[in-house]
């Protein structure tokens, strides 16, 4: 990407914004030149992070938070994730429809993601998606996603403030529980309040709550919602405002970007070292005359003594 368009960026444009995010999608080898041009420039917005499972109002809530925050004069980029649809780039029919109302609003950019080939690569285009919109200047990133999986976690950790929203129907509490969430749940909302079976749900979610709340932390709070009609949307804004303060008042948010970093590092340190070692493992694998040095066929073993070949090779190229 070429100076001016950077700079285009940086000043909020959304056509470059969304060139920068394919390249990203892409892994174009830009990118990473990309990436430590705009890093500077990141670290500012409020990420927060919306999931819960398929119908349960995100879109509709998201919808709903955005009109409140353009009200306030704040500007809100979206990344939709949807594991099932492909990675083409193209808005989901249904996040589209339900995002109208902000089309043609300037301080509003959207954002769909599907997967395409693993899904930690995923979570990877996600995280520097974000930088791209934090360094466009966006003060609220919302990224929402179906919470069924692992890489579906990984995403979220993304996030500073992790809003799980359930609505009236049978198991879905039990089953957040199960997938990992409403231990890494900021904030609980109990969307379609307008069905029957709302009081039933808060109680068993204050229950779980309870048994998952560390003593001396944020108390995750219960809020409840009417996305269709608009309805419990400054309360929920209020809530992520009041987390987001605990997190910079606490230094919880520099240390979970910190933590974010290790990660990261520890991920591409990590990918660096497989490169290396995939020529050690298929030349053992593929060694016809089995001699002494691989004969043993456990992998506890043939990793071993790839790894002290490995070693012995370093201290000799150097
Ligand atoms: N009754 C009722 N329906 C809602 C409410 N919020 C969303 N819906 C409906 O639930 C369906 C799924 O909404 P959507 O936002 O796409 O859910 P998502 O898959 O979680 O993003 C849509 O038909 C919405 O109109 C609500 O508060 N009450
Ligand atoms: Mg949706």
């Amino acid at each position: 990407m070429d100076k001016n368009k950077i700079d285009a960026l940086l000043l909020g444009n959304q056509r470059a914004l969304a060139q920068a995010i394919s390249l990203v999608e892409d892994r174009k080898p830009e990118h990473r030149e990309l990436m430590r041009e705009i890093y500077p420039r990141t670290g500012n917005a409020h990420i927060i992070g919306v999931t819960g499972s398929p119908g349960a109002g995100k879109s509709t809530l998201v919808n709903g938070l955005v009109r409140e925050w353009r009200r306030a004069g704040d500007t809100v980029a979206i990344i939709a994730v949807d594991p099932t649809s492909p990675f083409s780039g193209g808005a989901l029919l249904g996040d589209r429809i339900r995002m109208k109302d902000h089309e043609e609003d300037l301080g509003v950019f959207i954002r769909s993601m599907g997967t395409r080939g693993s899904l930690g690569g995923l979570s990877e285009a996600c995280q520097d998606t974000v930088r791209l919109m934090e360094a466009a200047g966006f003060d609220r990133i919302v990224i929402e996603t179906v919470g069924v999986g692992q890489s579906e976690l990984d995403i979220m950790k993304t996030a500073d403030s992790i809003a799980l929203v359930l609505y009236p129907s049978g198991g879905d509490v039990i089953q957040a529980f199960k997938a990992g969430i409403m231990e890494i749940a900021d904030l609980f909302i109990i969307n379609k309040s307008d069905l029957p079976g709302v009081e039933q749900l808060k109680g068993e979610l204050e229950d779980l709550i309870h048994i998952t709340s560390k003593p001396n932390s944020w108390d995750p709070p219960v809020l409840m919602t009417v996305s269709t009609e608009k309805s419990g949307m400054v309360d929920v804004i209020q809530a992520m405002e009041n987390h987001h303060h605990h997190l910079v008042a606490s230094g919880e948010k520099r240390e979970r970007r910190r933590d974010q970093k290790a990660v990261e590092i520890e991920r591409r340190l990590a990918e660096r070292l497989k490169e290396q070692f995939i020529p050690y493992i298929e030349e053992t694998l593929n060694t016809k005359e089995q001699n002494k040095e691989t004969q043993s066929d456990d992998p506890y073993d043939i990793a071993e003594k790839i790894y002290n070949r490995w070693i012995k090779n370093l201290a000799r190229s150097e």
